[in-house]
């Protein structure tokens, strides 16, 4: 059976050439500029609609991207008014969450909608206390810092008496956990990063561990108005930088990019990083002075390299076993960065799996030996495949965070345990050294994220989410969690606020002027937030008297008060209202990771209990976790290659080309399924055509997908991007026919200590879709 994958117009992003001009602080601007995670860009205006968008001032974002933007604002799935499923808007919470996603949706007024989810809300926290209320609401919402709206939804819930929250994020979730333990603070993901253009000077190697796929370079957290890692690569690539790309699939590696290829089995990449560092040691090359002043622990880590705890001596024979590569690439890679400048780069992609935390634990001990780390070009850095700006030259600071508030409630649950809270009230878990018990949830509350894209296991999702008596979601667009609400608030899109925006690590914020009326009945979520807080009493706490021009003032006086600081000339508020954007000069300095812990260990310790990088963590280890051993070590997956059945293959799910997750999905072609690659040889296995529709399943369900047939990846590995909409078949119970691969991935997590999403740790069986009548039922709920 033939199907339609995805389709795009433009594979590169074309800069546009038009001239810009000054944004409007009201609407009905004819061109104006503004701001979305996936880049700043023109917006020409014309009858109150958006018509066209151009990525901005060459700055290389996506054109495609950008270019669909006028169909995502105006979409016709755009939620018009408040809507309430039919038994709740009876029953309230006697109607039971049996009927979410099937009733229909029944549009109310305002007054009514907002009187409604404000005495649920109070009626909750009467009888079962703050705690009750599940309001960590991850995701990404859209760029713009003051209409933020998952922000928005815990500083509401916040002044409105608590609610449990969500700690971490799915993006590097076991590295926030295990990098305090082993560097003192989780900055080198979630901040900090050696800058390209040491690289470019001073590295002679570089190499990615899960590559350096450009299609993630479309993004960055906040949104920006350089796209220019393409070019900081080619830069360092012209000086003669020599690239390894440590990945299965082809496309990780940069077009025309000359680099070195290994292509291990997805989740093996720590022990090739065991047997490299256990190679440094027996060729006298680990770098002991460094270690001696620099490191703790890495006599128990090399004593467990040379398989004096286990009986296993981690040689290159037994990596490449492991890896199912030839020993033959390892040696070829070890006699390149065995002397010279070396930079190791790990993508976040590789923690989002079983014992995530070990690659990048692995990684840091790897760079340990070659003693390298503090020096320019040289040492370890994550994620510079992973997000646009990572080791761009950037100042941080400038761009004002909407201010939180302290939750009352002190209740939280690591961010990828929504379903087994849902699931199991009062529950213990442990936690990075805690114990966390699960609350007894009654009223979960989403704004700014998709739960049914972003969670594993979507099916088993599906039941946990009817638990709760009330569902309260904030979305513009009739999303599948939008679909699967109680009630359900319209909000508008940034183009219909006024809101500043930026990221840190690019060098420019923006005003984000409104451009357009609220489309439909939308509202923004802070003035939905203003309205509902003052019907509970807590107006002043939430919204502090101000309105959105009182907050993007008090906001913007915070990037004054920063560049005061540093000596950068800040314009005031008015005057950067009317330019438009605030150009941020570049540091003088290029940032070069751990430096200044190089420079003095004593005087610049780190955060750790010795003050320095910990091979052996003896906190972990009084942690007693089986999952988490105290030093770097391989622990075979649950599901990988090593312990496949004959015809399963390794699933990987990874971010999409031309989305934002979930974003833009509903600009793509009606009909149009998610494409997955794989392999000819594992495709002739399986009976499988280019362009067959396929169903990719195991036993946790199945979801369709559109055969992409290539070479550039390992056989037995297949690969979907995460973020088509979650539609379950009317009829056959257990299959999803957009294709969101999260139907079959685990509700797993990577370990005690991180209790993160493990994502990338599925396997499954991939068959013709015309094969379903006759195959077995197994896989199906
Ligand atoms: N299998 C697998 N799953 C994964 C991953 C993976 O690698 N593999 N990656 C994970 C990662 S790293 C991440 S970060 C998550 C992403 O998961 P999410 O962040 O949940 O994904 P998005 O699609 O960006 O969802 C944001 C939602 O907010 C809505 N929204 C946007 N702006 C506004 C606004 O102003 N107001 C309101 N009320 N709503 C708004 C959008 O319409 C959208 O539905 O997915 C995770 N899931
Ligand atoms: N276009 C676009 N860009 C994005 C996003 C998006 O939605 N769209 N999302 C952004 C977000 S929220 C995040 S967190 C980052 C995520 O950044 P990453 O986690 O780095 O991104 P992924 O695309 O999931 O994975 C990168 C590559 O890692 C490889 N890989 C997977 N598993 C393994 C493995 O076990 N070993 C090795 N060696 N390689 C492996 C895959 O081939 C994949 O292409 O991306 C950001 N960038
Ligand atoms: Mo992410």
């Amino acid at each position: 059976m033939p199907c339609a994958a995805l389709v795009w117009k433009n594979d590169t992003a074309s800069a546009s050439s038009r001239p810009r001009s000054l944004p409007n602080s009201r609407v009905a601007a004819r061109v104006g500029i503004s701001l979305s995670h996936w880049g700043a860009f023109e917006a020409e205006v014309a009858d109150g609609r958006l018509v066209s968008a151009r990525p901005w001032r060459n700055g290389g974002a996506d054109a495609d991207m950008i270019g669909a933007l006028p169909a995502f604002v105006h979409s016709p799935l755009r939620i018009d008014r408040p809507h309430v499923r039919e038994s709740f808007l009876r029953r309230r919470e006697r109607a039971g969450g049996e009927g979410r996603g099937r009733e229909a949706m029944v549009p109310v007024e305002w007054d009514t909608v907002l009187d409604l989810c404000s005495s649920e809300l109070d009626r909750v926290r009467q009888m079962h206390g703050p705690a009750s209320i599940l309001g960590g609401s991850y995701g990404w919402s859209s760029a713009g810092r003051l209409h933020h709206a998952r922000s928005q939804v815990r500083r509401f819930l916040a002044a409105a008496g608590g609610y449990t929250d969500q700690i971490g994020n799915y993006s590097w979730g076991a590295a926030h956990a295990i990098l305090p333990h082993v560097l003192g603070n989780a900055d080198a993901v979630s901040s900090t990063a050696t800058d390209w253009r040491t690289i470019a000077d001073e590295t002679d190697v570089l190499v990615a561990f899960g590559g350096l796929n450009p299609k993630n370079w479309h993004v960055t957290s906040g949104g920006a108005g350089h796209h220019h890692m393409p070019r900081h690569l080619e830069a360092a690539a012209a000086r003669g930088v020599k690239f390894v790309i440590v990945s299965p699939i082809d496309e990780d590696t940069p077009p025309g990019l000359d680099a070195m290829r290994i292509a291990p089995r997805p989740n093996t990449d720590t022990a090739l990083m065991l047997a490299l560092a256990r190679r440094a040691v027996v060729d006298g090359r680990a770098d002991q002075a460094f270690l001696a002043r620099y490191v703790t622990g890495h006599e128990a880590f090399s004593a467990y390299l040379a398989g004096e705890t286990d009986g296993i001596d981690k040689t290159f024979e037994w990596a490449a076993a492991i890896a199912g590569i030839d020993v033959a690439d390892l040696e070829a890679l070890w006699s390149l960065i065995r002397r010279g400048r070396v930079m190791l780069t790990a993508a976040w992609s590789l923690q989002r799996a079983d014992h995530g935390e070990q690659p990048f634990w692995a990684l840091i001990a790897l760079a340990a030996m070659l003693g390298q780390i503090g020096l320019p070009g040289g040492g370890f850095c994550f994620g510079y495949g992973s997000m646009n700006g990572v080791g761009a030259p950037a100042r941080r600071g400038y761009v004002p965070a909407m201010e939180g508030l302290t939750n009352p409630a002190a209740s939280a649950i690591p961010v990828a345990c929504v379903i087994d809270a849902l699931m199991k009230p009062g529950e213990q878990i442990d936690f990075n050294g805690r114990r966390i018990t699960f609350p007894d949830v009654r009223l979960v509350y989403w704004a700014g994220g998709n739960p049914f894209h972003h969670a594993q296991d979507l099916f088993l999702l599906e039941q946990a989410w009817r638990r709760p008596e009330t569902i309260i979601v904030h979305e513009s667009w009739w999303t599948p969690t939008a679909r699967r609400a109680d009630i359900v608030l319209p909000a508008t899109t940034t183009l219909e606020r006024n809101d500043i925006g930026g990221s840190s690590r690019d060098p420019f914020v923006f005003a984000m002027p409104r451009l357009i009326d609220p489309v439909g009945g939308a509202r923004d979520d802070f003035a939905i937030f203003g309205e509902l807080a003052e019907r509970l009493g807590c107006g002043a706490a939430f919204g502090e008297g101000l309105d959105e021009f009182g907050w993007l003032r008090r906001l913007w006086a915070k990037t004054e008060r920063h560049g005061a600081g540093e000596g950068v000339a800040v314009p005031d508020f008015d005057s950067f209202w009317a330019d438009g954007v605030f150009a941020v000069p570049e540091p003088d300095l290029p940032e070069v990771m751990l430096d200044a812990f190089r420079h003095d260990p004593l005087v610049n310790k780190l955060a750790t209990p010795s003050g320095r990088i910990e091979l052996h963590s003896t906190r972990i280890e009084h942690f007693g976790y089986r999952d988490c051993p105290p030093h770097p070590a391989w622990i075979a997956p649950r599901e990988w290659l090593g312990d496949a059945g004959e015809d399963e293959l390794h699933l990987i799910t990874n971010q999409p080309r031309k989305r934002l997750h979930s974003q833009l999905f509903q600009t793509q072609p009606d009909g149009a399924v998610e494409p997955i690659s794989i392999h000819p040889a594992d495709a002739a296995r399986f009976g499988i055509g280019e362009g067959d529709l396929v169903r990719v399943e195991n036993r946790r369900g199945a979801c369709q997908a559109c055969a992409r047939l290539t070479d550039g990846l390992q056989q037995g590995v297949v690969v979907m991007a995460t973020g088509a909409w979650f539609r379950p078949d009317d009829e056959i119970p257990g299959l999803e026919r957009n294709g969101n691969p999260n139907v079959v991935t685990a509700n797993r997590r990577t370990s005690s200590l991180g209790q993160a999403c493990a994502a990338l740790s599925t396997l499954v069986r991939v068959r013709p879709m015309a094969a379903l009548a006759g195959d077995d039922d197994s896989g199906r709920r």
